[in-house]
């Protein structure tokens, strides 16, 4: 049986960050969680501070450096044999990780995508979704159904060899990518999504800077 790490990126997430461990610690596998709290200022720390719950092992930046920085950070720590990033908001639902493990622990994949139903999602970030997802499988001959979603489950050799650099929301490019690069192949599982409407990610920031990712390792890297 694998042992899994939840590496869960935290900015201002005051509301949800105390459920979604609690959510966590409920999954039936053998798991670390690691916390990255990247520098919050709405009284994330402490929620981490006064929460009582085993084996959560919390670290936190200095200064805001963003989610591909935190999850560098927590895949510095970390001590699976696989490692899946964990948003700190409620719009996955980790009782959807066992399924996600199985193909990895019959030994078909090192790698597995959780695919979104994104028809409650807004619009527009519905449309920026599959955008850059049909732009993934156009550049690099992919057939995946989610680029974008943030359950990404990766051998932790595997994930370490990527060799990660982007600090912010390009780490899903970078890591998927780099993935499809090398040739890896990506199984797909279907997992539960609840958009929430409030967001850090600003689409007409982050989706250009996507594309221009995925074209950049795909022609440049
Ligand atoms: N470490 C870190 N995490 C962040 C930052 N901004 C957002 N996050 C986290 O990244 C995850 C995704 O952010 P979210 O706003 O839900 O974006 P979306 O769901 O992809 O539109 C959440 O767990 C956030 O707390 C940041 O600056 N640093
Ligand atoms: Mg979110």
């Amino acid at each position: 049986m694998s042992k899994v790490s939840v590496l869960i990126p935290v900015f201002n997430e005051r509301d949800s960050v105390g459920e979604l461990l609690n959510r966590v610690s409920a999954v039936p596998l053998e798991m670390e969680v690691i916390v990255v709290d990247d520098h919050s200022t709405d009284g994330t720390a402490e929620v981490l501070a006064g929460l009582d719950i085993d084996d959560v092992v919390v670290v936190t930046h200095p200064e805001n450096r963003g989610k591909g920085a935190a999850v560098r950070t927590a895949l510095g720590v970390a001590t699976g044999d696989v490692v899946v990033i964990q948003d700190a908001d409620l719009e996955y639902s980790p009782s959807d990780l066992p399924a996600m493990i199985e193909p990895i622990e019959q030994g078909r994949t090192k790698v597995v995508y959780g695919f979104r139903d994104l028809s409650d999602q807004e619009w527009i970030r519905r449309l920026g979704n599959q955008f850059l997802t049909l732009a993934t499988n156009f550049l690099y001959g992919s057939r995946l159904k989610d680029m974008e979603t943030c359950y990404k489950m990766v051998d932790i050799e595997l994930m370490r060899s990527l060799d990660l650099q982007a600090d912010r929301f390009d780490i899903e490019v970078e890591i998927t990518a780099k993935l499809l690069k090398s040739r890896q192949e990506i199984m797909q599982v279907p997992v539960s999504y609840y958009p929430r409407l409030e967001r850090k990610l600003i689409p007409w920031i982050d989706g250009p800077h996507s594309l221009w990712g995925l074209i950049k390792y795909r022609f440049f890297k």
